[in-house]
Parts: C-alpha cells; structure tokens; sequence
C-alpha cells in the first residue's frame, strides 16, 4: 500500500544532487539536502526511541531556525503529531494549549525550560527537550547519539499530521487538525497552479509556527526541490539584499508595507524575481499598487486559514486572468467555494454572504471538540469559514468582512473575547471592549475601551502593562481608552461598530 506520509513525498522531491544546497541562512550556515535528510533521520530516531503511544503530539515552542524546521520534519517522518507553538505565547497560553494536546514530547528554548517543563511535566508530559537558535540544546545532544537512517513511518492520508491551536469568538483555542493528505493535497495544488519551476529559489521570512510560514512557504519550496533563503526574522534590508539570489517571496501584508519604506527597492532589485505572494490579512489596494509602480511585479494575493491551509488564489498565469487587487483570487483546484445567506442557501453572484468552502484541504475537525467542529460544518458538509464576501461573474472572490469577531494584526489573530476577558477580570474593570482599527504597519490593531466600576479610577496605560505581563505581545491593545459608558443598542449589546468608527483615525 502506498505510503501517505507526507515527509515521504517531501524526501521524494529533494533533488538528485544531496550535496546541492538546501538552505542557506542569515548568518551564512549552508545546509545541503543529504543534512535535512540525515538530521531529520536522527530527530526522527530519538522520537521513535522515547517508546511514544501513537499519535503522540510534538510540541514546540522555539525560535526559528533550520533545527526547529527539520524537528517538524522528524516528527512527520516518525509518524507523530506537530504541534507549533507562537514564540510570543507567555506561561498562561502555553499551560492551556499543553493541557489541552497533552504532548508527550515539549521542545522549549533553554532560556524558558524552568517554567515551560513545569507546566509540561504537570500535564503529564514525560519528554521536555530544549533546542535554541544556535545549534544547541539537548534535542540535538541527544539525536547525535542516533542512527541517520530512517524509513518515513507508513501513514495513511486521513491520519493526523499536525494541531495549529486558533482562538475562537467565544471559548478557549481550538486545535484544528490538519491530515498528511490535507497537506500534501495543498502542497501538490500550490506547486502547480503558482508554477513552481526547477531553479526556484525561496526567501523563507515568516515565523514557522503558523500556516503561511510552516506549510505554505515551506512546503512549497520542498515539494520542488527549491533552495530556501532562511531569515531568522524578517528584516527588510536583508529581504532586498537577496533578493538578486532569489525567485519567490512570500509575506503577510506587513511585510509587503515595510519592504515598501525601502527606497532601495526598485524594479532592478526586483529583476531576479519571478513571484511575490502575500495572504494572512487583506492586502491594501495601495499596497497593490504601489507594489505594482515600484518594483513592475504584481502581487499575488491568496487566501487561506489554519483549518483549510489555501483556498483561493489570483492566477499565476495571464491565461487564467488577471491578478486583481482587493480580490482573493479564484477557488484552488479542488477546491469548492460558496457563498451563503444565513440559512446555507446559495446567493446569486455578486450578493454578500458567508463563505463556505469543502475540499480535500479541509481539516479533520478540532481536537477534542466534536461539538464545536459539528458546529463549524453545515449538514451538507460545508465548513463555515466565518468570512463574508462575494463571487463576480468573473468568479473572482473578495472578502468583505468577517462574521467572526476576529482583529488580524500584522497577521497574527487576536480575538477580542480572550483579551476582554483578561481586561475584564482587573481591578475596578466593569467592563471592555476591544476593537480593530486601520493601522498603516499592521493593517489593523486592537484598541480597548474600558469603563470603570462605580467610583473607582482605572488608568489605561496600567490595563495594558498588565495585559503585556499575561498575554502575547501580538495581542496587546496599542492603546486604552477608559470612558464613562459604551454605546449600546437596544438590547443593551455593545456596538463594536460604532467604537470602530470612532477611533478609525486613531492611527492614520
Ligand atoms: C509584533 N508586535 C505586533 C505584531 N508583531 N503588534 C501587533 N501585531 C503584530 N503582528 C508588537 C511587538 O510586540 C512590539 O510591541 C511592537 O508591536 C513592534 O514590534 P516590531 O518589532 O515592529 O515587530 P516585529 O518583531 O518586527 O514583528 C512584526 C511582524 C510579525 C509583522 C514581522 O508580526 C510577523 O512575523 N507577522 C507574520 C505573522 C504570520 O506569519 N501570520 C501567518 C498566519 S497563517 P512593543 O510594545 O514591545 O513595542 C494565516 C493563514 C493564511 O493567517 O492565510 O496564511
Ligand atoms: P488563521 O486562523 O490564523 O489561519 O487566519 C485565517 C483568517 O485570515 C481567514 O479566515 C481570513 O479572515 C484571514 N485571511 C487570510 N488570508 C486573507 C486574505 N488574503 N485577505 C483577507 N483575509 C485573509
């Protein structure tokens, strides 16, 4: 029986030559296809040497580095479960997500490793590594010790192959559980539809424990064989100083803004390169064009999330029409998007409804929640994305909104009911609300307004120190307003819409 294991199909990419080089960092360390073959070979040992229950979870909460990135390649090709962890979470987000997966192996950086292996080893977990972004760690001390030959563990398509944690609009993070054969099915689609070509070179800049930078960027440039140019973090002067060495580039919004504020980034700097892809958050029409004048390439903008991986995407092809800004492309290959009146009927092209999509992307379901993920799936087997946009008679999607209450800041979620909670439960806080106003670098930020209780005085800036000692710094609001009431309809429900309204030009 073929084996579905997605590392398998990975290895099966890597060029003939394993001495060519595979990666190649920002400090100049060259790593050739024969060291991600050896090295996750010898991960992929340790693991299967710890005598782990199958389907055990992986958790890893690490800087980024090429380490980190074969430690998720070990964990497919032994057969276990991935779980990545932001860099940002702090103790009590760390607590909640391994009391919830119940990892048996946690890999920590050596700097967190007293708090992250108590929390760990309270949860029953037997196994806490550490590994930094040094080469150093007893992850490695210990893989040096194993054997560099492994044959990937035979894994059938439907079996788990990693739990990307996303908040939800009320409740704690879901795990969505993403399959071999979900991955690789984007993998495959990807590779064809943006053109991957032999001589393809990546510059990988995103953090590696989200979609875009763990599957999208990275897959894609295994899945060809491609060189990847590694950044540690992104910084747009070295981005422009590959550049020249590179074809692909792949960014939230963001990234395209400050890349933007180089005024060394000109059509000559951008000579070399055949593709820019950016998805995670709306891409700004300015930015399109902007994109467009400055460097004579025209961005692809694409869409997905971490229960589907891709969903849409503009062409790559001029045959297959233009690519539009302010639109999210067409549906991928495979897969089938709609577009849905409240009761799940279908809307003539052009209405504004919710987006649904199916396809054989589309996650297994939440980790331990089968009500929620039944909730999330219409009877007719639709998952419900929670955007809201429309399809034109050009079959070109646009995102007009969200029906979830969701902030997307420099492309990392925030869900304004975890942090109003956390506001909610200071001292003197009758109650909060957060919302997500323009902001020109992370194209939307979290403000919070606060009223106080009867009597007492609450200070915004000291609502947000304290939300910086307890929470990810992705999700502290830029600013508090503590005012006297909150507009309310006449249900007494908070009118985010109105906040929205009033601090829009907050940070214009
Ligand atoms: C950092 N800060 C942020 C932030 N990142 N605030 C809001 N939103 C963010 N995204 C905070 C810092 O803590 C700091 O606060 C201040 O803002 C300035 O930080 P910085 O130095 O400018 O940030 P930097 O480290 O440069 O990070 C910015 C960034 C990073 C854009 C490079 O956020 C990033 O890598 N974003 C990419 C996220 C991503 O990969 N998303 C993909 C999700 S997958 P202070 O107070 O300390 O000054 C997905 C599915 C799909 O969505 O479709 O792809
Ligand atoms: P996540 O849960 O982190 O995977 O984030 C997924 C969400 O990001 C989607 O549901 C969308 O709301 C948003 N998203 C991703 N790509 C785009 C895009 N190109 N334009 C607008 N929103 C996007």
């Amino acid at each position: 029986m073929k084996n579905n294991n997605l590392f398998a199909a990975l290895r099966a990419a890597f060029p003939d030559d394993l001495n060519a080089v595979a990666v190649e960092t920002d400090h100049g360390l060259l790593y050739s296809w024969r060291d991600l073959e050896r090295s996750t070979a010898m991960m992929a040992n340790l693991l299967k040497s710890l005598d782990l229950p199958a389907g055990a979870r992986i958790a890893m909460q690490v800087e980024k580095s090429v380490e980190a990135m074969m430690l998720y390649l070990a964990t497919l090709r032994a057969g276990y479960v991935f779980l990545p962890l932001n860099t940002a979470y702090q103790s009590a987000e760390i607590e909640y997500f391994i009391e919830n997966a119940e990892p048996s192996v946690v890999v920590c950086s050596s700097k967190n490793f007293g708090w992250v292996s108590k929390i760990a080893f309270k949860a029953g977990t037997q196994n806490v590594f550490t590994l930094d972004d040094d080469r150093t760690g007893s992850l490695l001390e210990r893989a040096a010790h194993c054997s560099d030959l492994h044959e990937a563990v035979p894994r059938k398509a439907d079996d788990l192959a990693a739990i990307l944690y996303t908040s939800g609009t009320t409740g704690r993070s879901k795990g969505a559980m993403l399959t071999h054969g979900n991955l690789l099915s984007n993998a495959l689609t990807l590779k064809a539809y943006w053109g991957w070509q032999p001589g393809d070179v990546l510059i990988h800049a995103l953090p590696i424990f989200h979609v875009h930078g763990l599957f999208v960027a990275l897959h894609g440039a295994l899945i060809n064989g491609s060189k990847m140019i590694w950044l540690s973090k992104f910084d747009p002067k070295l981005v422009l100083k590959k550049l020249p060495e590179a074809t692909v580039f792949m960014g939230v919004p963001t990234l395209y803004v400050r890349l933007l504020a180089e005024p060394s980034l000109t059509h000559e700097a951008c000579r070399h390169m055949r593709l820019f892809i950016a998805g995670s958050a709306p891409l700004l029409i300015e930015t399109f064009t902007d994109w467009q004048q400055r460097t004579g390439h025209t961005i692809l903008e694409r869409y997905g999330m971490s229960e589907t991986i891709m969903l849409t995407s503009n062409p790559y092809l001029a045959k297959d029409g233009e690519r539009r800004g302010g639109t999210v492309g067409f549906p991928l290959p495979g897969v089938s998007v709609r577009v849905c009146d409240e009761d799940g009927k279908g809307l003539p092209t052009g209405e504004i409804g919710a987006i649904q999509v199916k396809g054989p992307n589309v996650f297994k379901g939440y980790w331990r929640m089968p009500e929620k993920t039944k909730e999330e799936f219409t009877s007719d087997g639709w998952f419900k994305t929670g955007d809201v946009g429309k399809i034109d008679e050009r079959r070109y999607i646009t995102i007009v909104g969200r029906s979830k209450d969701l902030i997307i800041s420099g492309g990392y979620n925030v869900y304004p009911a975890e942090i109003e909670a956390y506001i909610n439960d200071m001292q003197g806080v009758a109650e909060s609300a957060l919302v997500g106003v323009p902001h020109p670098d992370f194209g939307e930020v979290g403000v919070a307004v606060v009223i106080a209780k009867p009597g007492v005085q609450v200070n915004g800036d000291a609502v947000v120190a304290s939300l910086k000692a307890q929470l990810a710094n992705f999700k502290i609001p830029k600013k508090c307003f503590v005012v006297p009431e909150l507009p309310r309809n006449t249900m007494g429900k908070v009118q985010k819409n109105v906040l929205r309204e009033q601090y829009k030009a907050l940070f214009a």
